[in-house]
């Protein structure tokens, strides 16, 4: 980036977990890449006026709003970044969009298909019109392992797809008094640990497997079904000042579902907020006639290659993938250095910064996010049709088993 790099002016909505991600990203993004434009960062909207008011200072935005209206109307501002609970994703995409601006939302795209389809269309419309760039945020595609394993599989190192064995595994609400949040709340956050993380291993199979999901078998479960209110500022656990006073949890806590894929292969899927010890355990193996990869974000800069042909004597490789040739790797340090989480959306920031300037890294789109989203609302009612009732069982035991 030079003095002369044209400017990039950004408004982001939303101060929380999110919000101070894309903010670091923001910052940091010119800092580490050369980049076509120069991100600005230019709004920061939230609710609460003392709070945002302290954010825009802390992470340098240059002015700051109550009224994410504002953002959309301002003439400064080239992309609206959209950090919010679900419930609002559809109303300010939509918005910004018919304003001429380019749009980067949180996943999962929405709470609904139809409120996906509204935002797809509205995007289309968009960027036949002004050119305008709508992604959503599925992080974990720039995580540079994960985006080693895309292009091995590209390549065709692991053959043909068989198996997609993904599990997203977080323990937050393992505790039955860790209080409520808006990510509990099915009218504000569509699903529980299905959407939230579920959504990124959907997404993070079908873009490595190129194939989609066809059809799904599914069972959802909520153990906890309600929790303490929250007195303090939004955040994931914690603790609650008064167990008593509850709130009904009105999403699942876990979900596991089969799927099939069009280009054959047979998926495993789980996520849970239950899976005690487990902080962030994102993981995913795919098995091909040639060979496999496998990953877990706790060992996030480490691929697992196997290749059928040269490694039957020793199993599976450990790739550090920390080399200057890596994806992203290059831009930071020095081989072995690693990276961590913050650095998916520095990534993020990246790739919309370059697809705003007409190159191909404005992806997922908002018609391939609107994919996950019904692959997410065919669990939903695989689930609800796939009751404890209705289950095929297995038959009954006579006697016991001694
Ligand atoms: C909470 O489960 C959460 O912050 C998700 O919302 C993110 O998408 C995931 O990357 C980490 O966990």
């Amino acid at each position: 980036m030079t003095t002369t790099t044209p400017p990039l002016r950004i408004a982001m909505i939303g101060t929380g977990f999110m919000g101070r991600m894309h903010s670091q990203a923001w910052n940091t993004a010119p800092r580490f890449f050369g980049l076509p434009l120069a991100p600005q960062l230019t709004l920061l909207v939230g609710r609460r006026p003392d709070a945002t008011a302290e954010a825009a200072a802390r992470w340098g935005w240059a002015d700051h709003s109550l009224d994410w209206r504002e953002a959309v109307g301002r003439d400064d501002i080239d992309v609206i970044d959209i950090c919010t609970p679900g419930d609002t994703h559809e109303e300010i995409a939509l918005a910004a969009l018919a304003a001429g601006k380019h749009v980067l939302c949180e996943k999962p795209l929405a709470n609904t298909v139809a409120e996906a389809q509204r935002m797809t269309a509205a995007a289309r419309t968009a960027s036949e019109r002004t050119g305008a760039v709508a992604m959503c945020g599925f992080s974990y595609r720039r995580t540079p392992a994960l985006a080693l394993a895309r292009q091995l599989i590209e390549e065709g190192r692991i053959g043909e797809i068989r198996h997609v064995r993904a599990q997203y595994l977080q323990d937050w609400l393992s505790d039955p008094d860790s209080p409520h949040t808006w990510r509990l709340d099915r009218d504000r956050a569509g699903t529980g640990a299905l959407g939230d993380i579920g959504a990124h291993s959907i997404d993070t199979a079908q873009w490595l497997a190129g194939q989609r999901i066809t059809a799904v078998s599914a069972a959802l479960r909520t153990f906890v079904d309600s929790r303490p209110r929250r007195s303090s500022v939004e955040g994931l656990g914690g603790s609650a000042d008064d167990a008593s006073d509850r709130l009904p949890v009105t999403v699942d806590d876990a979900a596991a579902f089969t799927a099939r894929f069009d280009g054959g292969a047979l998926g495993v899927f789980e996520a849970t907020r239950m899976a005690t010890g487990r902080r962030n355990a994102n993981r995913i193996e795919i098995n091909g006639d040639r060979g496999s990869i496998a990953f877990d974000f706790e060992r996030m800069n480490e691929l697992e290659v196997y290749d059928a042909a040269a490694d039957a004597a020793q199993g599976f490789r450990r790739v550090q993938v920390t080399e200057a040739q890596h994806p992203y790797a290059g831009a930071w340090w020095p081989a072995g250095h690693g990276l961590g989480y913050e650095h998916l959306f520095t990534h993020q920031a990246v790739d919309v910064v370059r697809a705003v300037a007409g190159e191909p890294t404005g992806t997922p789109g908002f018609a391939e996010a609107a994919q996950v989203q019904r692959v997410l609302a065919a669990v939903e009612s695989s689930a609800e049709h796939d009751s404890i009732r209705t289950a095929v069982k297995p038959d009954p035991i006579e006697g016991d088993l001694r």
